[in-house]
């Protein structure tokens, strides 16, 4: 059976090579299939060179597209010979270093032409992919990298003046589910805190997780409600129905 061509959104990876490699094999990616990165594969995570061996082997297999986060621009600066001290020390660096065997002259030419070559964003006819977030009121083109990689995001922001949805990962949601406001859906589902990886499936808004232990659960989501459709297991139970934290935000 053939399958339908799928644009997948991943959030924020941050070197949790587990998660990643659980979420991919679930996907199962097809030639067909378009996937973005929303920025921040690198840092923080146990595994940083292994992602980045992931996604190359991805970027074969499919057609990638990779957007820049905020963590990939302060190691691009270190790597371009700017000071220790830029912001990258405090941020992740020590595993990324650690997973290349602790030498910054370890990390391949392949893995840096790799970070250079993220994008700021990605736009389709409905949707604007981005890191952080956007200015709302500004065209796309117009746009100041520092909002789009940097910027905190929260479900009081209007829609991009666009009328496109935003879809954005950085702004971490503890509760290990998206984020989802008018004309925004936010999928930082805290992969390296112990929570998960989030696959968007941007036509049929279902988000697909994983975690670093190799669990998988999958959401479907409307306007307001994230309705948890994984199949049961024999032998296990799962309550179903809305999830707690989903919904319109309180008053
Ligand atoms: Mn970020």
């Amino acid at each position: 059976m053939s399958q339908a061509a799928r644009t997948l959104a991943i959030g924020d990876i941050h070197g949790c090579d587990s998660a990643l490699e659980t979420l991919l094999s679930t996907l199962n990616v097809t030639a067909q299939d378009t996937v973005i990165t929303l920025g921040d594969v690198v840092d923080r995570g146990p595994n940083t060179r292994r992602v980045i061996e992931q996604l190359l082997q991805l970027a074969s297999q499919c057609r990638l597209i990779t957007i820049r986060g905020n963590h990939e621009e302060m190691m691009l600066k270190v790597l371009h010979g700017n000071p220790w001290r830029a912001g990258w020390l405090n941020c992740g660096c020590w595993e990324v270093l650690e997973s290349y065997g602790g030498e910054l002259e370890a990390i391949p030419q392949e893995h840096r032409q790799f970070l250079e070559a993220m994008q700021s964003y990605w736009e389709t006819e409905h949707d604007i992919f981005v890191h952080a977030g956007v200015d709302p009121n500004v065209d796309m083109d117009q746009q100041f990298d520092d909002i789009l990689r940097w910027t905190s995001t929260s479900a009081q922001l209007p829609p991009h003046k666009s009328g496109k949805r935003v879809i954005c990962g950085h702004t971490q949601q503890r509760s290990g589910l998206p984020r989802l406001s008018p004309g925004w859906i936010c999928i930082d589902t805290a992969a390296y805190s112990g929570l998960w990886l989030s696959a968007l499936d941007v036509e049929q808004n279902e988000l697909l997780q994983a975690n670093q232990l190799g669990q998988v659960r999958r959401l479907q989501l409307d306007a307001e409600h994230i309705v948890d459709i994984t199949p049961v297991s024999p032998g296990t139970s799962r309550d179903g129905g809305t999830l707690p934290g989903s919904g319109p935000p309180r008053v």
